[in-house]
């Protein structure tokens, strides 16, 4: 067996372990169940965690790569973000999925493509023409550590890589052009770079807040909540469970912007890998200048709990006990992002 079947079959039995004991934990109130389900939760998860990581970690061992590219591309993507945006794909593929347990499997090419477009948008962000940073997850960002060019390189190859990774599923062909279909729509000029866009004419202005919703949405919602989505799509989930996913995206994404303006304020270099403070210094209208500090967690509150209830919806009325385990990520990742502001 090769060491990545190893790895599957290793991840398919802590995978149904962990919906074995959600089942004993709140269908059979045992409490022993219980304590063993957190932390087969936290096992499960960091594995999930793992597991993305050696993908994109395979992908830019391509040998045509030219090495300074390849190793830029690979100083960014391996510097140790927390890997969200493909947990959550990977998550909401679970929760949707009808077809066999191991269908969401055949998602984790497109995840850790996302992975990879959330790592270029960082990239481009830093640069000194942009928010010109010089720290980004702990360490020096990528145009202090290579330089400017290659910075704008590394972002450009880890755009474009991505898509071939995200046709590279082994999934139905109408459900990958959907869901690229989506994604291209989320981080083009009407999503993420059109939000980019709005966030730097918005420099030093005040812009009013339904002007700061539809920047925050674009700029950073938009791929959050096609994470969620394309999960939901790949695994070929209804109409009206599609939809309920994508608003779950959409109120985490709200929620995310609002924490990271809190955290701006509030956060601490060391632990967030990034300094604070750039919003004040680059002059911009976020959610705490609009809001104040408290207004604004209250308002990441009220979305994390948006959040939670979607999850509880969508899953009311399931005995699937897969999918009720994966229920307990996507509602503590509202729950945790809730926590780091209060
Ligand atoms: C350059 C086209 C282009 C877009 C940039 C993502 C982005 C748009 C700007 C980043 C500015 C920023 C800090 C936005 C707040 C939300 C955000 C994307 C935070 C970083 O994401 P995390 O916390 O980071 O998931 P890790 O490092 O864990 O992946």
């Amino acid at each position: 067996m090769t060491n990545e079947k190893k790895h599957d079959t290793a991840l398919f039995s802590l995978d149904s372990n962990y919906a074995r004991l959600y089942h004993s934990q709140y269908l059979h109130k045992d409490n022993d169940a219980a304590e063993a389900f957190k932390k087969i939760h936290k096992e499960a998860m960091l594995n999930r965690v793992q597991f993305i990581e050696n993908y994109l970690n395979q992908t830019l061992l391509q040998q045509e790569i030219p090495s300074r590219l390849s190793q830029s591309m690979r100083y960014s993507l391996m510097a140790g973000g927390k890997r969200i945006r493909p947990m959550l794909c990977l998550s909401c593929a679970k929760i949707c999925s009808e077809e066999s347990e191991t269908q969401w499997l055949s998602v984790l090419p497109f995840a850790a493509a996302l992975e990879m477009i959330h790592t270029y948008s960082l990239i481009h962000d830093d640069l000194p023409a942009m928010d010109n940073d010089d720290l980004r997850r702990g360490k020096p960002t990528c145009h202090k550590a290579y330089d400017e060019g290659t910075a704008i390189l590394a972002g450009d190859g880890l755009l474009t890589d991505a898509f071939y990774y995200m046709t590279s599923c082994d999934l139905p062909a109408k459900r990958v052009l959907e869901a690229v279909r989506l994604t291209s729509l989320a981080v083009g000029s009407q999503g993420m770079v059109g939000g980019q866009m709005l966030d730097l004419e918005a420099e030093g202005k005040q812009i009013t807040h339904d002007e700061l919703c539809v920047l925050n949405a674009k700029k950073t919602g938009a791929l959050l909540r096609t994470a969620c989505e394309s999960g939901a799509v790949l695994t070929g989930a209804n109409e009206k469970t599609q939809k309920a996913i994508a608003e779950y995206g959409k109120a985490i994404g709200i929620a995310f912007q609002i924490i990271d303006d809190v955290l701006d304020i509030e956060g601490d270099t060391k632990l967030l890998g990034k300094n604070v403070g750039s919003d004040t210094n680059n002059e911009k209208s976020t959610w705490v200048s609009h809001m104040g500090l408290d207004g604004s967690k209250k308002q990441a509150k009220l979305y994390c709990d948006e959040a939670v209830q979607i999850i509880e919806d969508i899953t009311d009325n399931t005995h699937d006990i897969t999918k009720l385990a994966e229920m307990t990520f996507l509602q503590k990742t509202a729950h945790d992002m809730a926590h780091r502001v209060y």
